[in-house]
Order: C-alpha cells, then structure tokens, then sequence
C-alpha cells in the first residue's frame, strides 16, 4: 500500500506534505524500491540511501525550473519516482521502460543524462554559468557521491567552479563506499572531517537547535535555517581552498534537518558544496549488510535478498583467475582496477595477490598513466576496465602507452552490447577508437579458454594490447590447465571445404551466430567457411587475401558499431590488396543502442542470422 506515493505525479505534491507525511512518503518510497527492484534488478543500495535527501530537495526546490543533476545517476530512481514516472516505474531497466540512468528525453525534470561517474560538477557549473549570462535565477545542484570525489574530473570542475559562478550547490552524498569501499586520501580525508571532535560538538548543539524550533510553522522554521547552518559548520581546508563555503556533515536521513539547511543555502550568493552523511541500502537489511552487493545487482528475493546463483564462472572471472595464474608464476605481472574491484571481477586476483593488485579509485585516465609508468620500469600491468570507462583513458592509450609502445594489457570487460544499463554502458566503440592507434593489438576470444590464451599471449607480447570479452557468462568452454601462446593476427579456420562460397569472419563471442549462418546455408546447399578471426588488429590479411579471392562473398559478424569496427577494417583491407569481393557486415548500426535485452535488441537491429542470411541470399541470387 502506497497512498502516499500514489498521489505523486510532480514534484509539487511533495511541497503538499507535512513533514510526518514525508517521513511515511520516505518509507513508502523504499518498499517500491525494493519490490520493483526484486523484479527488474538494479541500483537498489544506492537508492535506498538517498530517499530522505531526493526528497527534501523536490521539498525546497522547483525542477524543471531548477536544475538537478545527479552523479553517474545510478541514485536518480527516487526522483524518477517524484517526477511524474511512478506509474511507469514498474518497467525501469526492461524493454521499452524507464533508463536506469537520466534522460534528457524520458522527462523534463532529466536536465542532464549521466552513467559515467565524474561529470555532475563539470555539466552543472556549465548550467550554471549559462544561467547567469541568459540572467537567470533558477537554482542549480549537483549531487555527487564520495567515490565521484576520486574522479579528476570533479577537481577539475572544482578548481574552476568559485571563479565562474556565485550560486551552485553541490551536495556531496558521502556513504563511505564507492562500488567497492571508497579508497584513496579523499575517503580518508572525507572521514577525517565526519569523525573529528569539533564536528561532534558543532552537530550536537546544531541537532539542540533543531529540537527547539521543531514544530513551529515552516516560515520560522526557514528563518532560523541560517542559524543552525551556522552551527553546523565545520571549516573544511579543501573546499574553502577552491573558494566554497562547506556546510556539514549532516544528517542525510533526516528530512527536517535537510529541509531547513537547503531552504538556507538557496539564499546563498556564493558556491557551496553541503556535505551529507547516507547509509548505502537503508531500510533493507541484506543491502545494508552486503553493500557491495547490493550496489547494483539482477533479481532478488524481496524478503531475504537472496540471488539465483549464475552456474558457471564468468567472463569476468575467467579473466581474474587466469591473470592470477600469470602472477603467480610472473614476477612482473599486476593488475590494476579503477574502482571496479567486483564488476571486473579482480577481488578474486586481490585474495590471491594483495601485493600485486591496484585500486585507484573512479580514475581511468591515471589508471593507464599509472600502468604506463609501471611499464617503463619492466613490470606487466594487466588494467581492467570496461570497455565504456576506457573512453576515458584514450588520450594516454595514445599519447603515453603506445607511442612508447609500452607493454600494458587492457583487459576490456563488457566489450558488446551491455543490455540492461543501456547506452551510457554498452561497450559497442573499442575497436573503431583502438585500431586507428598504432602498435596495439587488439584480441577477441571465442569462449573462455580462449579469453585465457589470450591473456597469456599478451602476457608475453612486448608491446600494448587489448583484449575485448563480453558481459556475463561465455559458452561454458573449459579452460586449460596451461594456456597457449597464439600467433599475433592469426586467424583461425573453424570450418571450410575447399569450394566455399561463403566465408563468415566472426570476432569473439559472435561465433555461435557465425555456425548458426553456416548451418543454414549448408542446408541450402551452400558451403561457408567459418573463421574465427581472434584479432580486430592486426588483421590476418593473408586469410583475408585467401578468401577474398575465392569466395563469393564475406560475411562479417561483430558485437560492436559498424562505423570503424571489424567489418569495416576487412573492407579497408580487401581495398588494400585491391580485392572488391562484396563484404556483408553484420553489426550495430550508428545510432545510440537503448537498454533492453540483448537477444531483443539483436533482433531489432538486425544482428540475427535471418538478418545475415537474406543478405547472402540475395548476393548470391539464391530465392527461397
Ligand atoms: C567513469 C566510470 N567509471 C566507473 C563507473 C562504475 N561506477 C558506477 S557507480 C560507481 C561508484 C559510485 O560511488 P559514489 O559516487 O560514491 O556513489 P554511491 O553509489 O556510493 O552512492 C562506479 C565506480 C562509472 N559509472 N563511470
């Protein structure tokens, strides 16, 4: 029962409600969060922490007018579900549903779409000045989490913010965790502020303050906000150095507390970042015990937390546990992660190897400088990111690792079509902005015991390579006591019989896709080759040239955009050696991919074999 919440449809009902209302809206809030979330998956611990202060922000501001931005927006569900959304909140993260993420285009209250971590600060100072040059006076604030603090990017906009504007609010939502728990000197330092003495003190007479004024009107109550603002400062050396005024830490579940110091920042004409303490997966005792896991997760049972186990290991952890066998007979060998210890799986390398492993927070651009350096100095970092976080190291992929063709691996986890988190996560662009980049080598395994060989392949190569896997589990292969080495741009023949009229280049796991074509066409009477191309860069051109010239046509097949991808290299090099055989290329198209999932989106984008097999036919001049 949710009567409460029901009547939500804008923001402005919130501004209806007593301040008990509020409180009973807050805990309505969490039981949808819970029930829905056991049924689609998602953000759930994130969420559940940031109820109280989503809500006392639509209490004292007025979106759209004003503007909200949110961090990564993993933590924007709350305010989908103030914003007019609750009727379609029941679809969040499924097919045709709500983004799991901010969306300029699913509301008018999305001022600004975010998965990636870093850019609340950046984009909203941008708002902000905007507003001041157009003579605006709307409200601007940035909500970012602890762990967004490990970004460059938010000191970046930190150290431009006091010289470019007077008025934005920065909230920093500080839960002491990231996905993993928040590391680095910014979480000591954050927990240096909430744990000192002087905090204590100034947040006991503060809460005093509170307890005074508690039940008179509103008016008053906003009129002593000031006050009690004032109490609860605690001078803060970072902040006030980047000329902000801090206020906090505070209170973050609590309403009235929120309420009464946002009514006083609004009257602010300088910048201001407010320091709130949360508890990540509040109200929910798996989440609040397991808050790594609960970060982000698929299903769940509602009452106990409980997850179907996957079965088999996955991509992922092939990765982690191979990289941990290297290490282990490998001096040389580290591994490095930007704040993604569980997603990439690497806690598995960490138990094993605690000396060799490196966290350096939501960083990914100093990941690859740091594993740069590392590598002048002859160890063998092995850096895992996703494929989409790795767009944000790509300036020193050029500048630092392969102009000085430095030996790193980049290990590209959820390389493909990601589903669920949609287009802010899909990795669908590695291969079009790695393969224009000289000496790297680029590798895409067909299953599991591949992914392994690969690594050790990289392992043993002297210059900077990338391996591409995708999300989840692979087709179950066993992997090998011992890896093998393979050639660098060989090929492999899976399938042919010497009067192929087809040749089907698959790269990494669309290789059932590739049979699949194959198995049809043989059926039609038309013998196809099948080739496991294994490398995006550099290529096989020799297999390439073989087919090219005895083939009547090629079939491509890659988990990635066409635009620069696979496909499109084979063409470049079937120009090269001056070859025209047709080159069918099977892909994503150049558009944005929405969430969904994946076996729905590949039939709606063409990625099936129907869609590869009319294309043959018709090169062919087969009619069915
Ligand atoms: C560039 C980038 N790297 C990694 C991630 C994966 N990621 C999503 S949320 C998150 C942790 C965010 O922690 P924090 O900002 O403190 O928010 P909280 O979830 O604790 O509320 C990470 C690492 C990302 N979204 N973007």
């Amino acid at each position: 029962m949710t009567p409460l919440l029901d009547a939500i449809h804008s923001p402005a009902d919130v501004k209806r409600l007593s301040l008990s209302e509020l409180t009973r809206l807050a805990e309505e809030i969490r039981g949808e969060l819970i029930t829905v979330l056991s049924r689609t998956g998602g953000h759930l611990g994130p969420n559940l922490g940031v109820v109280e202060l989503t809500i006392a922000m639509h209490y004292v501001f007025e979106t759209p007018r004003d503007h909200f931005l949110f961090d990564v927006s993993h933590q924007a569900y709350v305010h989908k579900l103030l914003t007019g959304r609750r009727e379609r909140f029941s679809t969040i993260r499924t097919p045709g549903g709500l983004n799991g993420f901010m969306l300029r285009t699913e509301s008018e209250h999305d001022c600004y779409g975010a998965g990636h971590a870093g850019t609340a600060l950046s984009a909203a100072l941008g708002i902000a000045v905007a507003r001041d040059k157009l003579g605006g006076r709307e409200h601007v604030v940035a909500l970012a989490g602890d762990a967004a603090f490990t970004c460059g990017i938010t000191h970046e906009a930190l150290n431009n913010i006091s010289t470019q504007t007077k008025r934005l609010i920065i909230v920093l939502n500080d839960n002491k965790w990231s996905i993993d728990k928040n590391v680095g000197a910014v979480a000591s330092y954050f927990n240096k502020i909430v744990t000192t003495p002087q905090y204590h003190r100034l947040y006991e007479r503060a809460a005093k303050l509170v307890e005074k004024v508690g039940g008179k009107s509103a008016a008053q109550v906003a009129r002593k906000a000031e006050e009690a603002a004032k109490f609860m400062l605690v001078p803060s050396v970072i902040f006030e150095e980047f000329g902000l005024k801090y206020y906090g830490p505070v209170d973050g579940h609590d309403i009235a507390e929120l309420i009464r110091t946002f009514q006083f920042l609004k009257t602010l004409d300088r910048p201001v970042v407010l320091h709130v303490m949360t508890q990540k997966g509040r109200g929910f005792e798996p989440a609040e015990e397991k808050q790594k896991k609960f970060h982000g997760l698929g299903p769940y049972d509602p009452e106990t937390g409980e997850t179907a186990p996957l079965g088999q290991r996955t991509y992922s952890e092939v990765f982690a546990d191979s990289v941990a066998n290297l290490a282990s007979g490998n001096p040389r060998v580290v591994a490095i992660t930007a704040a993604m210890p569980n997603g990439t799986a690497l806690d598995r390398f960490r138990a094993v190897h605690p000396d060799k492993y490196y966290d350096v927070g939501i960083a990914e651009e100093h990941a690859v400088l740091f594993a740069a350096g590392m590598a002048t100095q002859g160890l063998k970092p092995f850096v895992a990111i996703y494929s989409t976080f790795l767009q944000r190291g790509f300036d020193p992929i050029v500048h630092d690792v392969c102009l000085q063709n430095l030996p790193v691996v980049f290990c590209m986890d959820r390389g493909g079509l990601s589903g669920d988190d949609g287009p802010t996560h899909h990795g669908l662009f590695d291969i079009s902005y790695l393969r224009g980049v000289p000496n790297i080598v680029h590798m895409d395994p067909k299953d599991e015991d591949e992914l392994a060989d690969m690594l050790y392949t990289a392992m043993l190569h002297e210059g900077p390579s990338a391996v591409r896997y995708p999300r989840g589990v692979g087709p179950g292969a066993e992997v090998k006591e011992k890896p093998a080495a393979i050639p660098i741009g060989k090929a492999e023949v899976l399938q042919h019989s010497g009067h192929d009229r087809v040749a089907i280049f698959s790269l990494g796991a669309m290789l059932p896709l590739a049979r699949e074509v194959a198995s049809a066409l043989a059926s039609e009477g038309v013998a196809a080759a099948v080739i496991n191309a294994r490398f995006a860069k550099p290529l096989d051109s020799a297999m390439i040239a073989l087919y090219g010239r005895s083939a009547e046509v090629l079939l491509t097949l890659e988990d990635h955009a066409l635009a620069g991808g696979f496909g499109s290299a084979v063409l470049e090099e079937l120009s090269r050696l001056g070859l025209s055989t047709p080159v069918i290329r099977i892909g994503w198209p150049d558009q944005f991919i929405e969430h969904g999932k994946p076996d729905e989106l590949r039939k709606k984008y063409g990625l099936t074999a129907a869609a590869a097999l009319a294309q043959i036919r018709q090169h062919l001049g087969i009619t069915v």
